[in-house]
């Protein structure tokens, strides 16, 4: 029997002799490079925390105290140590899931997979342990140096540092990387902490990177280097976090399990919160992730476990189709600049950054920021592209409705891996950007049904100086083009009988033009008309849509957003403000948060095929 298959939760992990430790860390290395070469997943992240979550697992006592991981994509390690070994359908329908999950383990708390978030879910729940008189039970928050630059958690640090009676210990994974290296000025600063030698470190970096500063750089270095004692001051260890108040461990070697264990010890006998800085590798102990330039194999599809090469060649992804848009527009128009969310390859900026570096700004992860910077680049007369996942612009509504908007800034937003996500389950889903978006006055919002309408939604976009545009596509690979027979004004008709009045007008938000063609054809197969078109821009309502709607019988609405205020119901409040009574019916997916599986899977349970619809269109007509 391995070490591994005699951990059934962190009792047994806490029985093991030190000299069994290292042999269980490369079996769980081993373990995970086998599984997730299988089915795809977050490897890189878990590979660089097998010490740190051992360790963790053999100081504290979980479920007694409660540990929240950030982002929660670097919990595998977490899982295979609370029992749970069956990694065959990992991110696949019924399987375990990619992310903590409640509904799989009492040791699982935080399911949210929106970055950032850990400190302040780690200070709720150590302040109210305390309460309840609850002082021996300690919390423990893992935070990435990539989440550590979102700005939740500095607003949860300036609370915990005040906080000073509380059993907190923040643990900050350092691995130098979000997906790319981690920027800012805070991953300066923990750069200059992951040695003692630090304040060397800071000095060397000042004498090539500030002094390749154009006309200030050499001034600025002679200066940085003539105040070396305040400088000293600046960079000593525990600096910014004790100038906080909090007390600071470190810097820990990340893959010396014992390290790791006496520095968290310590940490827990100090009545107080304690920030532990650990320092590990991304994709440890694997070649083929710590070689990866990219992302060290943040998160990858199914892989040969031998090469690293994937397995499956993805096709042309509608992210290719902005990533070389992008390009070309900014050759055409040096006032375009584009903003990334710790997320360059992801979201296909990598060429434009390559061509315009100076145009393109990573902000790490921090959307608030990036929507509001977007509104000042705006007022300073350029045209920013802001490029996000769909999911993460919850985060930034307010800085769409009120720095952007209200502002009537000229800011372009682009939504990649809008609709169903799939493997990464409810908080990936993006299903939620239609309908807040939707209550932005003066927001022009475009959903693409193929490349080329991408590609001339993003022109569209850039040249809206008065108000923000949002465009927004889906994951994967991008389909076929889909021609129009014919335009109405501004809405682009799919299929139609003839020019005559129809039965059912078939409205395809986006991607789901193509479910509404299909569909339609095995209505008009039953006889009945069918006229399917796609307005390209939803938002607002195009007047041209609302006349195409007087003439048919019914409209209905196919879109991949939840169906409460998405574009169906911006369609029949249009429909009904026009004074017509044409039935307006919304197929969308339902108010619930939507669990991992295929996209096909996540579709179908929320009756979004053409099957589904034609059978609703058909027994509504009749
Ligand atoms: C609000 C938000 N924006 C973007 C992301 C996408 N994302 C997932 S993990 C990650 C990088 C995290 O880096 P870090 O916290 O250092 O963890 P590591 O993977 O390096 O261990 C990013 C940007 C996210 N999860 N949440």
């Amino acid at each position: 029997m391995s070490l591994l298959e005699r951990i059934g939760g962190p009792d047994d992990l806490k029985a093991l002799r030190p000299d069994q430790l290292a042999p269980l860390a490369d079996e769980i290395r081993r373990f995970l490079v086998e599984e997730v070469s299988r089915t795809g997943g977050h490897l890189g992240p878990n590979l660089g925390v097998v010490e740190l979550t051992m360790a963790i697992h053999r100081v504290f006592s979980s479920p007694d105290d409660t540990v929240v991981f950030d982002t929660g994509h670097q919990s595998y390690v977490h899982k295979l140590l609370t029992g749970r070994r069956n990694f065959s359908g990992l991110r696949t329908q019924g399987g375990l899931s990619g992310y903590p999950s409640r509904a799989e383990s009492q040791h699982d708390v935080v399911e949210n997979s929106h970055a950032s978030t850990s400190l302040s879910w780690a200070h709720g729940i150590a302040a109210g342990r305390v309460v309840q008189g609850q002082t021996d039970r300690h919390t423990v928050a893992v935070i990435g140096d990539g989440a550590l630059t979102g700005g939740m958690a500095w607003e949860a640090l300036n609370n915990i540092a005040a906080d000073s009676d509380l059993p907190l210990v923040v643990v900050v994974n350092d691995n130098e990387r979000s997906y790319a290296p981690t920027r800012g000025g805070l991953a300066d600063h923990l750069a200059t902490l992951r040695t003692t030698r630090g304040y060397e470190r800071f000095l060397d970096w000042g004498k090539t990177t500030v002094s390749r500063t154009p006309v200030v750089g050499g001034a600025m270095y002679e200066t940085l280097h003539g105040v070396k004692k305040g400088l000293k001051d600046i960079v000593a260890p525990q600096g910014l976090f004790e100038d906080l108040g909090l007390k600071y461990l470190g810097p820990v070697d990340g893959h010396d399990e014992p390290a790791i264990e006496a520095a968290l010890r310590k940490a827990r006998a100090f009545r107080g919160p304690v920030l532990v800085h650990v320092i590990t590798q991304k994709g440890r102990g694997y070649d083929h992730a710590v070689n990866d330039e990219g992302d060290q194999f943040h998160a990858v599809g199914v892989i040969n476990p031998e090469t690293g090469l994937p397995l499956e060649i993805a096709g042309r992804s509608w992210t290719d189709e902005f990533s070389e848009a992008m390009v070309e527009i900014g050759a055409e128009r040096d006032d375009v600049v584009a903003i990334t969310a710790a997320m360059m390859i992801p979201v296909g900026l990598k060429d434009f950054c390559e061509r315009f570096p100076e145009r393109t700004f990573d902000v790490g992860i921090a959307e608030q920021h990036a929507l509001t910077m977007a509104a000042g680049l705006s007022y300073a007369g350029l045209h920013p592209v802001v490029a996000v996942y769909a999911t993460f612009l919850n985060r930034a509504f307010d800085q769409l409705l009120m720095d952007c908007a209200l502002h009537r800034a000229g800011v372009t937003v682009v939504l990649d891996r809008s609709g169903i996500t799939g493997p990464d389950g409810a908080s990936h889903h993006g299903m939620w950007d239609m309908t807040i978006s939707g209550v932005v006055p003066g927001l022009h919002l475009a959903a693409p049904r193929d490349g080329h309408q991408v590609v001339r939604a993003l022109h569209a976009a850039v040249a809206v100086a008065d108000a923000p545009s949002v465009v927004r596509f889906p994951k994967g690979t991008v389909g076929d083009p889909i021609t129009a027979v014919r335009t109405v004004g501004a809405v682009d008709v799919l299929a139609e009988p003839d020019a005559g009045d129809v039965d059912v007008l078939l409205v395809g938000v986006g991607s789901m033009a193509a479910t509404t063609l299909t569909a339609a054809e095995k209505l008009e197969a039953e006889g009945v008309r069918v006229r399917v078109v796609d307005p390209v821009w939803v938002l607002p309502v195009s007047p041209d849509l609302v006349t195409l709607a007087s003439s048919a019988r019914r409209v209905a609405v196919v879109e991949d957003n939840v169906v409460v205020g998405g574009i169906g119901s911006q369609v029949a409040l249009a429909v009904r403000d026009a004074g017509s009574d044409v039935p307006v019916d919304s197929y969308g997916l339902p108010k619930r948060f939507l669990e991992h599986g295929s996209r096909g899977q996540v579709l179908d349970a929320a009756d979004l095929t053409p099957d589904a619809v034609a059978a609703s269109v058909r027994a509504r007509l009749t």
